[in-house]
């Protein structure tokens, strides 16, 4: 029987592209569940859309010195286009900003507001007086009160993923002046998280031990049993929507407050133009909710939002929230700050046509159950040795020989063998291994189950060789490509969730229907034929091609000098020295000068002593720069001499003037010579 699914996946903010993180954590497992639903037969609403209020924005938009509509215009549409690139097949996918939101997160405001479900409250807040501005959220900075980090912002700590009020900091300071923040009295309103805690214990602590991942539970179990507290739900700021009731002008919901809620507007939105009803899929206790999100939104999504649908009184609670831990790249932690991160839009000019490749990965080495970390050579190894090897060796095998020996049409096989009936019949459990994996959210299993799936069509050949057979038993060859046919539509049908792309390109090779997929999906596991005999497929084509060493080279070197962009703009600048007099200045006597000779000092490791033309004379220098150069790089060099430094005797050899050096940001040793190759030594330097 067909059932209502509502997905929801964490709507993003719109202050930046999306990297691989977001995909890896969210997009990607909730499309797989949404497509898999849909080809099971249910009734799904898969639902996103742009968060686009909150402080973040604000700062970005003051930083680029234009408007934050501005920022959310520019990121949303490229937000949305990177979702339809990776084939994320949201039934919508709307803006926090939309007229339609606006209204549905005032009425449910207004709401909780005449059932007395809000303290309201006169408190003391952090206020900037330079700014002129009460600091919310992310304006504030300061030491988390739980875990110490000293950089946690005024909501939540980014360490910890404690969520707290600014006021709780320690040492807090204005993101925007760096002042230390005065308390001023403003009235706000307050969710009693208190007042529901009976409930969420209930629900989740009772209701839902076995069913919700360990790390969500965990971490809910910990908030509650570490007490609710009221939290603010309006802001003193002017970006988001206006406070709907009395009191509230000049103020704002809170971003928390108002994305969540999102999720229905943005289903409003979908069943308007679908002309459907929309109240089922949020009101009807047989409608299954599903939220995907990152660790990182656990409680708004487990307990804040929850207790706002409770205390609405209307809404029904989610059935499952399987968040995800995070994804590191290369050994780091992605962050948007440092560039450290695999942005999409990015990753398509390297690898168009690569989408599925990049699902693959992320999903075989997903950070369901603990953090994990990407590697562009694991990325290498997904593709080459199991896309490439696995699956797209195996479909390439049956369409070619399928071609060549029969013209493309698929034989009729002559008698099964019991290898024969043990192949189809372990194909046919493949759906409900996959299914199973899936329903209990476990996308890697599922995805490495897919694989397994292409591993043995690719035994079944290699065992029975009908590139052998051909030349001995035409019949017994026609049976093996029957049955290997069957195995590929299989695999065109059960990959769809996962690779999108391919399991379209194979169906269009196979020349199977697209149309119903469910039937297809119902198919394997109901009939013992998949693609008839006589059946005409189409032409061979590469599902996937080889990844080289170079292609990952690069990607390496792009990181590597983005963390040397990192360090260099990190490197403190020694400070000014103490000024000195013109006078003293014209002491220096700088010179340009050629170095003639080099050689190393013998046991020395930094000394190489130089012969320079200094245009007076040529003399000796002893210069630590061996560790950088070898002699005979610096033979010929110009450089600048200071000639009348007092001579000193470095390893029993007289040095008579010193040779002028910087530092790149590499650490590296490098001559002060700008455009000196144009003029003649001796030349005075001033
Ligand atoms: N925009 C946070 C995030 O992108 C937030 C999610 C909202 S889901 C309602 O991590
Ligand atoms: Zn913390």
């Amino acid at each position: 029987m067909s059932k209502r699914y509502t997905i929801t996946a964490a709507l993003p903010y719109t202050n930046g592209p999306i990297h691989i993180g977001h995909l890896a954590g969210v997009y990607v497992p909730a499309d797989i569940y949404a497509r898999y639903q849909r080809m099971v037969g249910n009734d799904v609403a898969f639902i996103c859309g742009s968060d686009e209020h909150g402080v973040p924005i604000t700062i970005k938009a003051k930083k680029e010195g234009v408007t934050p509509q501005d920022v959310v215009d520019k990121y949303n549409a490229i937000i949305k286009k990177s979702f339809e690139d990776f084939g994320i097949s949201f039934d919508n996918y709307s803006r926090t900003s939309a007229q339609i939101h606006h209204e549905t997160a005032q009425e449910f405001f207004k709401t909780l507001y005449d059932k007395n479900e809000f303290i309201e409250e006169v408190t003391e807040q952090l206020y900037d007086e330079e700014a002129q501005q009460f600091l919310a959220d992310r304006f504030v900075i300061g030491t988390c009160p739980k875990c110490g980090n000293e950089e946690s912002y005024g909501d939540q700590c980014e360490k910890c993923g404690t969520s707290h009020n600014a006021t709780d900091l320690i040492n807090p300071k204005s993101a925007i002046t760096g002042n230390t923040p005065i308390l001023k009295e403003t009235k706000h309103w307050f969710l009693p998280l208190d007042r529901h805690e009976a409930f969420l214990k209930e629900w989740i602590l009772k209701g839902h031990q076995k069913d919700w991942k360990p790390n969500v539970y965990g971490q809910v179990k910990s908030w509650i049993d570490d007490g609710l507290r009221p939290r603010a739900v309006t802001r003193d700021l002017d970006w988001g929507i206006p406070v709907p009731v009395e009191g509230g002008e000049g103020k704002v919901l809170y971003v928390w407050f108002d994305a969540p809620i999102g999720y229905i507007s943005s289903t409003k939105e979908w069943a308007q133009r679908e002309g459907k009803d929309w109240e089922p899929y949020w009101k009807d206790e047989d409608t299954k909710l599903v939220h995907f999100i990152g660790k990182d939104n656990i409680v708004f999504h487990c307990i804040i939002f929850p207790s706002m649908l409770k205390a609405e009184g209307s809404y029904i609670l989610p059935d499952n929230v399987p968040a995800n831990e995070f994804l590191n790249l290369e050994g780091n932690k992605l962050s948007t700050s440092k560039n450290w991160a695999v942005w999409l839009p990015e990753y398509l000019e390297e690898f168009p046509d690569k989408q599925d490749v990049l699902r693959y990965a992320l999903t075989a080495n997903a950070p369901e159950t603990k953090d994990n970390d990407f590697t562009w050579k694991d990325f290498q190894a997904r593709n080459n040795n199991e896309l490439v090897a696995i699956f797209g060796n195996f479909i390439n095998r049956v369409v070619v020989l399928t071609n060549k020996y029969y013209q493309g049409v698929v034989p009729t096989p002559a008698h099964l063998t019991s290898i024969d009936e043990e192949t189809l019949a372990a194909v046919k459990a493949y759906p409900a291994v996959i299914a199973s994996s899936i329903e209990r959210y476990r996308f890697r299993e599922a995805s490495q189950e897919l694989m397994n799936l292409a591993r043995l069509g690719n035994k079944y050949l290699a065992d029975e060789e009908p590139w052998k057979k051909i030349k001995e038993d035409e019949e017994r060859t026609k049976t093996i490509m029957f049955v290997a046919l069957q195995i590929a539509s299989a695999l065109a049908v059960v990959s769809e969730p996962f690779l999108p792309f391919t399991s379209d390109k194979l169906k269009k090779i196979l020349k199977v229907e697209t149309g119903d997929v469910q039937t297809l999906w119902d198919e394997i596991v109901n009939k013992d034929i998949l693609i008839p005999a006589g059946h005409q497929i189409g032409e061979a084509e590469l599902l996937f091609g080889k990844i080289e060493d170079a292609e990952i080279q690069k990607q390496l070197d792009k990181l590597e000098a983005t963390k040397k962009a990192n360090e260099a703009a990190n490197k403190t600048v020694e400070p000014q020295k103490e000024e000195i007099t013109f006078d003293d200045f014209t002491k220096l006597d700088l010179r340009v000068g050629t170095i003639l000779e080099a050689e190393k000092m013998p046991k020395a490791k930094k000394l190489l002593v130089l012969k320079v033309d200094t245009g007076i004379d040529v003399r000796t220098i002893v210069s630590g720069i061996a560790e950088s150069f070898t002699a005979e790089e610096v033979v010929g060099k110009k450089v600048t001499v200071l000639v009348n430094l007092a001579p000193r005797a470095l390893r029993g050899v007289e040095s008579q003037g010193m040779i002028l050096m910087t530092e790149n940001a590499e650490g590296k040793l490098v001559f002060v010579n700008p455009d000196m190759d144009q003029v003649e030594n001796g030349l005075q330097i001033s």
